[in-house]
């Protein structure tokens, strides 16, 4: 099974990760893990930070001939605005005196950081509770990405909404979805479309309505959110499972998504729209056809009893607006208990097409664990071969 561990300050000197169970005699190379880093880097609505940053990374450990060995695989990104930070990010003692961060802004971990680690500057809860930290995850994550794409399982995504620009039906929408996961790439072709666009959205339109809602957020001050759909496709009947429900992979992706920074809400299938609708309008029907079971629909996003049906995975996830505002919130200054203006600070305005990116790379290893559980192997050969013979895809 797969394990994952990031480190790393946003401003310190580097990104470290290790992950731990990927089969041996998987092809890998920093180039294919690059990919992914450069398209989390991407997006329309990035602060200062990532005309600084080209996120490469480094393969220390794990790999050798352009093969995993099936040990640790340890990888290492760069942050090269560390130099600009000199010793505000020294790890020694420095004489120098570093002015305290001490207002903490709302909606960031500044707040609740400062009192659980009791620290008296709040720059030590900004620089792990960054977003930063989605840079090693997404690289990781792309490790497991591979092996499922050995196995022809892909992943792919666009972004659904951002502010108030979104698809007001999803009419033309779903076919189109529906005729690039049938393509040769599988789910992966949404977002070969999808990262065309500079806000990663497939209809021309409502990209530039997003593009519009950001340029005036950005003008006040103000910062924006927004949803992004995932897909998955290529997974066989019975990944996950209903017995217990730490089991359930409805569950473990709901976890992996909730745990990317500023997302505050998930949903598979039409889950919220199920919600209110009687029972007849929701559940897909279960049909034969030449003796062949078919679903019509995919309501349920590819899952029944938190176990893969063989549909295609369908996942959303709403980020929150980022916290940090030009246009600031009140607050309080905790070295005077005083009340003040939330403090500025270089960010973002809106990273929604990024969050797509890292929620696409993020469900990798949850679903390359489920596939281990089921087929699996400590050679890529083993697992393919078993994963050949055995998965059914309905
Ligand atoms: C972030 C603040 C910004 C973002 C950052 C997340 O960085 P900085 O404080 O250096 O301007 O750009 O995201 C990244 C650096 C990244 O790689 O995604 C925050 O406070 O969460």
């Amino acid at each position: 099974m797969l394990r994952l561990l990031t480190a790393g300050e946003s401003h310190g000197r580097a990104l470290v990760g290790v992950i731990e169970g990927v089969p041996s005699n998987l092809e890998l190379s920093a180039d294919y893990i690059n990919v992914q880093l450069h398209r989390r880097q991407q997006g329309y609505g990035r602060g200062g930070r990532m005309k600084i940053e080209t996120d490469k990374v480094k393969i220390l450990t794990g790999v050798r001939h352009g093969k995993t060995l099936g040990s640790p695989i340890s990888l290492v990104v760069w942050n090269r605005d560390f130099q600009n930070w000199g010793s505000k990010m020294a790890v020694e003692p420095v004489d120098a005196e570093i002015e305290k961060i001490v207002i903490p802004r709302p909606g960031h971990a500044d707040l609740v950081g400062r009192f659980k680690y009791k620290h008296e500057d709040i720059r030590n809860v900004i620089e792990r509770a960054s977003a930063r930290e989605t840079a090693m995850r997404v690289a990781l994550s792309s490790i497991a990405r591979k092996f499922l794409a050995e196995l022809g399982i892909k992943i792919g995504g666009h972004v659904f909404s951002i502010g108030g620009a979104a698809y007001k039906t999803r009419d033309k929408l779903d076919p189109m979805l529906e005729r690039m996961i049938k393509s040769k790439h599988g789910a992966e072709e949404i977002s070969l479309v999808s990262d065309e666009s500079e806000v990663r959205c497939l209809d021309k339109g409502i990209a530039a309505k997003m593009i519009q809602q950001i340029k005036r957020a950005k003008k006040l001050g103000n910062t924006l959110g927004g949803v992004v759909e995932i897909f998955v496709s290529g997974l066989p009947i019975g990944l996950g499972s209903y017995v217990e429900f730490d089991r359930k992979l409805d569950g473990q992706l709901a976890q992996a998504l909730m745990s990317i920074h500023a997302i505050k809400g998930v949903e598979i299938g039409e889950g919220f729209r199920n919600a209110t609708e009687f029972g007849s309008d929701v559940h897909d029907e279960i049909l034969l056809k030449n003796k062949k079971i078919i679903r019509p629909t995919n309501r349920a996003g590819g899952l029944e009893g938190g176990v893969t049906n063989g549909q295609p995975l369908w996942l959303r996830a709403a980020m929150k607006p980022i916290s940090t505002l030009m246009m600031p919130l009140r607050s309080v200054d905790l070295s005077k208990m005083k009340s003040v203006e939330a403090r500025r600070e270089r960010s973002d305005f809106c990273a929604v097409p990024a969050a797509g990116v890292v929620a696409e790379n993020v469900v990798a290893p949850v679903l390359a664990n489920a596939a281990l559980e089921k087929f699996g192997g400590d050679s890529i050969e083993e697992v393919r071969a078993r994963f050949e013979r055995e998965a059914f895809f309905g």
